[in-house]
């Protein structure tokens, strides 16, 4: 634990910044099971923005576990951590004025919780995204074999299988991929930017 440190404010604060850029950070916090569409959502998402000449940044969980989070595993401190620094991370972008999409499974709801407030406070944007897809579902999409994998007890503490999913009770956008495209996905989420002046 640090001590003896003091916080130094910029001498731009994030409200002029905004201004500055013509963009007021927000973060897009997409949760949801191993292989229910968060990263495709993500990724489309990103490039929607980007080409409508918005500054958007995509974190992805395999993608951060290669690097920041490379210390940490699945057990549930280690997920907890994950999603801490994640959230610290992504407040950091919010910030810097960035569209900030986060695609991890973020299984408890506390810590979702916990990275809201900590926008909140810092009067930043937070919107929560449940990417909804069922188990039977997802185990069916398998994409990289890791639900085949965790049924037979090769991989330990999985998402669904071994370890919970505590699902959102009111996220502020609730996109079912069962039953909708990623055009679909991103409409909704580029609908809810426009309609709170975001967009
Ligand atoms: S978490 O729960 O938020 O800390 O997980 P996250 O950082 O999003 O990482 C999820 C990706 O890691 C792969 N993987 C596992 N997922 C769940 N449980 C276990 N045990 C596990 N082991 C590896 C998996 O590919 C997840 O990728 P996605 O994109 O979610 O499918």
């Amino acid at each position: 634990m640090a001590t003896n440190i003091t916080f130094h404010p910029g001498s731009v604060d994030a409200s002029e910044r905004s201004e500055l850029l013509k963009q007021k950070g927000i973060t897009i916090w997409l949760t949801g099971l191993s292989a229910s569409g968060k990263s495709t959502i993500a990724c489309a998402l990103e490039q929607t923005l980007l080409h409508q000449g918005r500054f958007a940044y995509r974190l992805d969980g395999d993608n951060v576990r290669f690097g920041l989070n490379k210390d940490l595993g699945f057990d549930e401190d280690s997920r907890v951590e994950n999603i801490r620094r994640i959230g610290e991370v992504a407040k950091l972008f919010s910030d810097a004025s960035c569209f900030t999409i986060t695609a991890f499974i973020s299984p408890y709801r506390l810590d979702r919780k916990t990275v809201r407030d900590l926008h909140e406070k810092a009067n930043l944007g937070f919107v929560e995204v449940f990417v909804d897809a069922p188990l039977n579902i997802v185990e069916q999409r398998d994409p990289k074999g890791l639900y085949k994998k965790a049924r037979a007890g090769e991989i330990k503490e999985f998402t669904g299988i071994s370890a919970p999913y505590e699902p959102p009770e009111n996220p502020e956008i609730h996109i079912k991929t069962g039953e909708c495209d990623v055009t679909q996905a991103v409409k909704a989420i580029t609908e809810y930017l426009v309609s709170h002046s975001y967009l």
